[in-house]
């Protein structure tokens, strides 16, 4: 069976203080620049493009709510920020760690990587993070159609060994998009 999310973006906070107020669960999509979380967005939306796909960097906020029926999701820009001022990173750097340890709302995280390429430093200072502050995390291998169904299968595995939570998904891969929206369901309606 294969849901429908409804999923619908909402808003935008360059702060903290100025998150959504609302009285769901949320989950939210963290990775490196990239990796695929706003292409995940728009494969996981049945109609239009709700998300912003990566091409404008400097203008991306720093939370990025969209609504499902199940709750809602939190879109981040990929960490590293390389494309953003210092002054952007400083800020940015102060907000995150804010939102991870006093977001009442936050149920859950998916953490988005390429599973062309090992983690990054920055995957493995987030999964870190999750971890010490007891945040329930999977990990979502991304990009799957770029390589073999032999390779993304032994991929897995390897990563199953670390993290026990790993899917991998492609937004060109029906079946996958359709997991991912039944676990982000699941995720929500806990
Ligand atoms: N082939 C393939 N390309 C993908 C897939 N997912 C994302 N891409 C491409 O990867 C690039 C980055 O995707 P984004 O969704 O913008 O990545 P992001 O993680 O949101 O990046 P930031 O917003 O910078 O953090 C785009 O060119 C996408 O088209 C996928 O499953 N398969
Ligand atoms: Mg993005």
């Amino acid at each position: 069976m294969d849901i429908n999310l409804n999923l619908e973006f909402i808003t935008s906070a360059a702060l903290y203080e100025q998150c959504l107020d609302h009285q769901d669960n949320e989950i939210a999509f963290v990775g490196a620049s990239n990796a695929g979380k706003s292409s995940a967005i728009n494969a996981l939306s049945n109609s239009k493009k709700v998300a912003k796909v990566s091409k404008t960097p400097g203008k991306t906020k720093l939370f990025n709510f969209f609504k499902c029926n199940y709750g809602y999701i939190v879109d981040f820009p990929g960490y590293g920020f390389s494309k953003v001022s210092k002054a952007q990173k400083k800020e940015w750097s102060r907000e995150i760690p804010k939102y991870f340890q006093h977001r009442d709302n936050l149920i859950g995280v998916l953490l988005f990587t390429d599973i062309r390429h090992p983690m990054k430093e920055s995957d493995l200072e987030m999964a870190s993070m999750l971890v010490d502050l007891k945040l329930p995390f999977k990990v979502v291998l991304t990009k799957s159609d770029k390589i073999s169904v032999a390779q993304r299968e032994d991929t897995k595995d390897q990563n199953k060994k670390i993290y026990s939570e790993v899917i991998s998904f492609s937004t060109k891969d029906k079946d996958s998009i359709a997991r991912l929206r039944r676990e982000i369901s699941v995720l929500l309606s806990n």
